[in-house]
């Protein structure tokens, strides 16, 4: 019934969660990224819940949880209703990279992600062995995921090198999420 009723073209609020293999530097790049802003944190039992705005509505979410299998039984609930994944990786560490492609394959598969689109982060630019965008393009298999939008962007959460770039990256894939 009129325009009240009618479908609103933005939601209210927009949910990028961020997940990643442990030590690839999800809290560090939060806190680096907060600025002036406070990063609240809501200490559950069992885990704690980083959050924080990075543009008007928009909001990313950590979810710490001791080890991945413990964030895999409680996946659906984290999951859900996502926008935009961000994925983490430690560029630097070459043992754990297949590890985390492996993760980024099961998270993508999960019956919440279809169709979300995503951001890798290649965090940890800073150190020396530090794998390039495009070695990590081959290594995580993204040609693979032409079911969605993707990007990939290196970064250090150390130096903030490219942390700008990848709220607008978020922001991108925000848009294509809403009318691809
Ligand atoms: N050299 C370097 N170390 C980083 C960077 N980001 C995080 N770290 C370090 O990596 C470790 C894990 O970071 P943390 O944020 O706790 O990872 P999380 O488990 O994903 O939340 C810590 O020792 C951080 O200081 C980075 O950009 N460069
Ligand atoms: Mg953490």
């Amino acid at each position: 019934m009129g325009a009240q009723n009618s479908k609103p073209v933005h939601k209210k609020q927009s949910r990028v969660v961020m997940l990643g293999l442990d030590f690839s530097g999800k809290s560090t790049i939060l806190y680096k990224l907060k600025m002036n802003q406070t990063v609240e944190t809501f200490p559950t039992v069992g885990f704690n819940v980083e959050s924080l705005e990075i543009a008007r509505n928009v909001f990313i979410t950590v979810w710490d949880v001791g080890g991945q299998d413990k964030l895999r039984s409680n996946w659906k609930e984290y999951l859900e209703d996502t926008d935009i994944l961000i994925f983490v990786v430690d560029s630097s560490d070459k043992f754990k990279i297949q590890e985390a492609t492996a993760e980024l394959l099961t998270i993508l598969n999960n019956e919440n992600m279809t169709g979300v689109p995503f951001l890798i982060l290649a965090n940890k630019q800073d150190l020396p062995q530090a794998l390039s965008t495009k070695e990590l393009v081959n290594i995580l298999k993204l040609e693979n995921y032409d079911d969605r939008a993707w990007e990939i962007q290196a970064c250090s959460a150390y130096t903030g090198e490219g942390l700008s770039e990848m709220v607008h990256s978020v922001l991108r894939l925000l848009k294509k999420a809403r009318d691809p």
